[in-house]
């Protein structure tokens, strides 16, 4: 399906800034102002929280100008990259904003409006999941028991405890569940395939000698002794005679994924995403202690 790209009241699109030249926005609709027509939230690479509220109607979209979601302490912002969901966290039948961010907090600004159909008023935020900054990183490393960095997160009761749980996406540095290196069984295994690379390596080596001394014998004299443009007619002799060698590419392939097997073994890959559940989160503590340094 085509998308239609939503515009203002002067047929502009709608445009959310944050860093120049980041511009990985998040949108949430929601229906703000009570009004039946669904709003739109959205944080910026910045860490902001921008609202268009629709004017119009359902079929027919009338953005207004965007406004910046502000709460009791001043605008809300958070450190890069928010993601805001409205959801009724504390079930009070009043909308609340959840927002997650690059440092992988997550945040809860109680709706405190006089009726659900109000538009919201925000409490200052109480953090549900505590940022990982480079301090705890350095403390703790990049623990595998818990979601670390970069959030994505949706809202919902998903065990049916009656409780909203958060289920969230994180970007990892190290996709290494292991606190530690290798385990014993990991290194036997990676010592045969050293050994096994040990032995392509000289069969290779042999291969290439073999066609060195055979090429070499056509020119009669000492490899020493060649010109310049002897030297290079022999080299490419050599190359042509390892090519037509029938063991030297299953070999050089073999040893490649080898190296590639160790490479994973010893040296995990970096930057992956893992899910996480995290059951009826309770508020940890005030945001203002947890700011990353
Ligand atoms: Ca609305
Ligand atoms: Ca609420
Ligand atoms: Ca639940």
């Amino acid at each position: 399906m085509p998308g239609k790209l939503i515009t203002d009241k002067d047929d502009q699109p709608l445009n959310v800034e944050g860093h120049p030249g980041k511009k990985r926005s998040t949108p949430f609709a929601a229906d703000w102002d009570g009004d039946g027509d669904s709003d739109i939230l959205c944080g910026d690479s910045s860490g902001s929280v921008w609202l268009f509220v629709n004017a119009g109607t359902k079929q027919n979209f009338a953005f207004s100008e965007r406004q910046q979601v502000s709460c009791a302490g001043g605008p809300v912002k958070r450190y890069g990259f928010s993601q805001p969901v409205m959801a009724d966290w504390d079930q009070d039948g009043k909308s609340d904003l959840l927002v997650a961010d690059y440092w992988g907090s997550i945040v809860w600004y109680r709706n405190e409006a006089a009726t659900s159909s109000a538009s919201p008023s925000f409490a200052k935020p109480v953090v549900l999941i505590e940022p990982y900054t480079d301090e705890r990183e350095k403390k703790e490393g990049v623990k595998a028991d818990c979601p670390f960095r970069n959030f994505r997160f949706t809202v919902a009761d998903c065990d049916g405890d009656g409780l909203l749980d958060l289920v969230i996406a994180d970007e990892r540095k190290n996709a290494s569940r292991r606190s530690s290196g290798p385990t014993e069984a990991e290194h036997a295994k990676i010592d045969s395939m050293k050994k096994r690379n040990d032995v392509i390596a000289k069969e290779l080596k042999a291969i290439r000698d073999r066609a060195w001394k055979n090429n070499l014998k056509d020119f009669k004299k000492d490899e020493f002794d060649l010109t310049e443009k002897e030297m290079a007619d022999l080299k490419e002799r050599v190359l042509a005679a390892i090519r037509k060698d029938d063991r030297y590419r299953p070999l050089q392939r073999e040893s490649d994924r080898l190296n590639e097997r160790i490479g994973i073994l010893t040296d995990p890959p970096y930057n992956v995403s893992w899910l996480w559940f995290a059951r009826g989160v309770r508020p940890v503590k005030d945001d203002a202690d947890t700011k990353p340094k």
